[in-house]
């Protein structure tokens, strides 16, 4: 059975923070794919991955990019698979213009965009669980348990080093 969640970002350079998605996703037992898709290098390759996204069976599309991070919001004009947008961290100014150029969509073509970097990309791959688990209980029942053990590893005191 092919990928159900496409992971996506604009440059090698944004796998590292994309990573923490994909390892959520493993851990979880989703099925992904990872490709580098640039809405500024590699537009053709967008406008193929968004044409074909629904036929291919993808269900939630997880989109990484930085500075002027038009990916997450060109994917959306393109599928109706919902895209959930990862703002990459930038040198010049930290990854607010990432932020800035996903969040604010005009209304009908939604991006649900996380937070900078890398928390944010571990919360998509936990968006994107969550969405697939409302119709796959053996998932929810894996995700119930990672919440739970999340939970659990958090001490009820401060400790001194
Ligand atoms: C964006 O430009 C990418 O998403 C990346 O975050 C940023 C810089 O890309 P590189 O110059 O490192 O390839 O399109």
């Amino acid at each position: 059975m092919g990928a159900k969640v496409g992971i996506i970002m604009g440059s090698q350079s944004d796998w590292p923070t994309m990573k923490e998605a994909s390892a959520i996703l493993d851990e979880l037992g989703v099925s992904y794919e990872a490709r580098i898709v640039s809405a500024h290098r590699t537009p053709d390759r967008l406008w193929s991955y968004g044409k074909t996204a629904v036929e291919r069976g993808l269900q939630v599309i997880i989109a990484g990019a930085g500075g002027a991070a038009h990916l997450p919001g060109m994917m959306a004009s393109k599928t109706r698979v919902p895209v959930i947008g990862v703002p990459i961290q930038t040198k010049a100014l930290s990854g607010v213009d990432s932020l800035y150029s996903i969040v604010q969509m005009p209304r009908g073509f939604p991006v649900a965009t996380m937070a900078i970097g890398a928390a944010g990309a571990a919360n998509a791959g936990l968006l994107a669980a969550g969405i697939l688990a409302m119709t796959d209980p053996a998932l929810a029942a894996r995700l119930d348990a990672w919440r739970e053990a999340l939970s659990a590893s958090i001490p009820d005191e401060p400790q001194d080093d």
